[in-house]
C-alpha cells in the first residue's frame, strides 16, 4: 500500500476504500463456500471486511440473511485479568460439547511489538487444529472506520458464517471498548487479584454493563478477597446486584469454567428467545452511532466551508450562539 493508512478513526473525509482482493462478481460463490466451513474463505471474508475493501458493502449485504444465528459473547476487563487465558479455556469447554467458536481478540497494545497477537495465539491453543474454531486478532493500526467497527463487522462475518458462538475479547480501558462490548448479547467483565487497584481498577462503566462477573486467577491468593470487594461494589448498586452473577474462575485449571459456560447458556436461552433481527439491529446501531460521530468529528476538524473562524467571528459578535454556529457545521 503506496497510501499511509488513517491512524485516527476520522475518516469521513472521503478515504479511498483498498481495493478487493476478491472478486466483486464472486462475492456470492465466496459466501457460499465460507458457509460450508472452506477456511481459506472465511479468512479473506473477514480482510476484506477489515480493511472495509471495495467488496465489503456487497459482502455484507450478501451476508444479511444469514444473520443472527451466533450467541455473541463479550469479555472484557483490565490488561492481564486473563481474558485470552478464559477465552482458551471456554473454547475447549464448548468444543467438548461439539459446538462451533468463533473468536475476535481486539487488542489495543502496541502494534510494533506484535507480541500482544502472538500472546492471544499462544493462550488460545484450544483452537488450534480444530476446524470448529475460527480465531482472529485486531491490533491497533489504523482501521478504516475505526478498530471497533471493524470488529464488529467480523462478528457478522464470523456469524454469517455460521458459528454457534461468537467470543469477544477487547480490553475494558476505553469507552470505545467499552462500546464495542455493547454489541454483545451478553457481556462477562473480567477482573483478578493482583492488578493493583483491584477493583478500583475496574471502571465503573465496566461494572454497570456486566452481565457476569469474573473473578479469574482463582488459585491465586487474594482472589477471594476480591471476589468480596467486588460482592460491596455491586450492592451499592441494588438494581445490578440482584441480577449479576459473580464467579470465580481459574483458566489456568479450568475450576469454575464449566459454571461459567453453564451460566453463559442460561443467559443464551433468554437471548435466543429474542427475534434474531434485534441482535442484527445492535450491531447495525453500534456501527451508525459510530459513523454518524466520526462524521461529525470531522465536520467539527473541518469546519465546514471556511473553517471555524467565521463562526466563531460570529459568535464573538454576538450574532450567532454556539449552539446555533454548531448547527451551521453540522448542515456542512
Ligand atoms: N494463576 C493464574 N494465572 C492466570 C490465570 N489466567 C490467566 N493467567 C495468567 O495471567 C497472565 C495474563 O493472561 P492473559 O490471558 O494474557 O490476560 P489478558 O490480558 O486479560 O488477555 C498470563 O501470564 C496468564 O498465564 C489463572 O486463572 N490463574
Ligand atoms: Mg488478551
Amino acid at each position: 500500500m503506496s497510501k499511509p493508512t488513517p491512524t485516527s478513526s476520522v475518516t469521513a473525509t472521503p478515504t479511498a476504500a483498498p481495493p478487493a482482493r476478491i472478486d466483486p462478481a464472486n462475492v456470492a460463490d465466496v459466501i457460499v463456500r465460507m458457509r460450508g466451513g472452506e477456511r481459506r474463505a472465511i479468512s479473506s471474508v473477514i480482510t476484506e471486511l477489515e480493511r472495509l475493501s471495495t467488496a465489503a458493502p456487497a459482502l455484507l449485504q450478501a451476508l444479511q440473511p444469514h444473520l443472527g444465528h451466533a450467541l455473541v459473547v463479550g469479555f472484557t476487563g483490565p490488561p492481564g485479568a486473563g481474558k485470552s487465558t478464559l477465552v482458551n479455556a471456554v473454547i475447549a469447554n464448548l468444543r467438548a460439547q461439539g459446538r462451533t467458536v468463533g473468536v475476535i481478540a481486539v487488542d489495543p497494545s502496541s502494534p510494533i511489538s506484535g507480541g500482544a497477537i502472538l500472546g492471544d495465539r499462544i493462550r488460545m491453543t484450544a483452537a488450534l487444529d480444530d476446524d470448529g474454531v475460527f480465531v482472529r486478532s485486531l491490533a491497533s493500526r489504523g482501521y478504516l472506520g475505526g478498530l471497533s467497527p471493524a470488529a464488529v463487522r467480523i462478528i457478522d462475518a464470523l456469524d454469517g458464517a455460521g458459528f454457534d458462538i461468537v467470543l469477544l475479547e477487547t480490553v475494558g480501558t476505553g469507552q470505545n471498548e467499552i462500546d464495542v462490548a455493547e454489541v454483545a448479547d451478553i457481556r462477562v467483565v473480567i477482573s483478578a487479584p493482583g492488578l493493583g487497584d483491584d477493583i478500583q481498577a475496574m471502571k465503573s462503566g465496566l461494572l454497570e454493563i456486566a452481565d457476569i462477573m469474573v473473578v479469574n486467577k482463582g488459585d491465586r491468593p487474594g482472589a477471594e478477597q476480591t471476589m468480596q470487594q467486588l460482592l460491596g461494589a455491586l450492592s451499592i448498586r441494588a438494581t445490578i446486584s440482584e441480577k449479576v452473577p459473580v464467579l470465580k474462575t481459574s483458566a489456568l485449571n479450568g475450576d469454575g469454567i464449566p459454571k461459567l459456560v453453564e451460566t453463559l447458556d442460561a443467559i443464551g436461552v433468554r437471548v435466543a428467545g429474542e427475534p434474531a433481527v434485534d441482535r442484527r439491529r445492535r450491531r447495525a446501531r453500534y456501527l451508525i452511532a459510530r459513523a454518524a460521530s466520526d462524521l461529525v468529528a470531522a465536520r467539527i476538524k473541518q469546519g465546514g466551508k471556511g473553517g471555524l473562524d467565521p463562526l466563531a467571528d460570529s459568535v464573538l459578535s454576538g450574532t450567532m450562539t454556539p449552539d446555533q454556529a454548531a448547527r451551521r457545521v453540522l448542515e456542512g
